[in-house]
This record gives C-alpha cells, sequence and structure tokens, in this order.
C-alpha cells in the first residue's frame, strides 16, 4: 500500500515538474505575476511598488507586473490586491497570457533594379 502510494506520488510529483518545464517551453506569464514565481501573490505587488520606488528586485517581469498594459504604476499593484481581495477584476490577473512566437524576420531588399516594380513608360 506505501509502495502505491508512494508511486502515485512520483507520478504527480513528475506531471508538477514536467508541466512547468512545459510552461517555460511554451512561453507564458500570468498577468500580474511580477516575480515570475508562477503565481499571483501579495509579493508581487510588493515588486511592483519597489521597482516603482527604485528599490532592488531581484525578478521583475515588466510585461505581467503591467496589469492594465499603459505601463507600470503603482495602480498595478493596486490591481493585482484588489483582485488577491477578490474585489472586481477587469484587467483577469492571473491570466495566462501567451507570448507569441517570434516571427521570421523580413527579407532584407537588396536594393537592386530587379527588386523593383517596372517604370511605367520605362
Ligand atoms: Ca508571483
Ligand atoms: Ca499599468
Amino acid at each position: 500500500m506505501l509502495q502505491r502510494i508512494t508511486a502515485i506520488l512520483t507520478a504527480i510529483l513528475l506531471i508538477v515538474l514536467l508541466s512547468v518545464g512545459f510552461a517555460a517551453a511554451e512561453g507564458y506569464y500570468l498577468r500580474g505575476d511580477a516575480d515570475a514565481d508562477g503565481e499571483v501573490s501579495v509579493l508581487d505587488a510588493v515588486v511592483v511598488r519597489r521597482r516603482l520606488a527604485q528599490m532592488e528586485v531581484a525578478v521583475i517581469d515588466e510585461r505581467a507586473a503591467d496589469v492594465d498594459g499603459n505601463g507600470l504604476s503603482v495602480f498595478d499593484a493596486t490591481l493585482i490586491q484588489k483582485a488577491l481581495a477578490y474585489l472586481p477584476d477587469p484587467h483577469h490577473v492571473g491570466e495566462k497570457i501567451v507570448i507569441p512566437a517570434p516571427t521570421a524576420a523580413p527579407k532584407p531588399t537588396g536594393g537592386s533594379s530587379e527588386d523593383l516594380p517596372p517604370m511605367p513608360g520605362g
């Protein structure tokens, strides 16, 4: 019985660890997760306020920290705290935001005359 429980717990642990790894590979963040630890907590609001006060922060993901998408401000910290207090959350703090994969860079134009459209009357 103990072996069975141990096996189940090991499997759960592996699934959790793998999903964390895949999450990083997929490229996403949680709105409001300013310290990028994978969850939104009051520490994220603290990180935002420390950054705004120009105090040292170990990690800050400014995309995630900018909850309302208008640049980092003290209002972002307030929005995180309001969401944690289950107050109305129009910005969906904690929502998973997928980072779009970088698109291929456009081909540089060679600048040769062959790339130009034909001149009218030419
Ligand atoms: Ca966090
Ligand atoms: Ca903002």
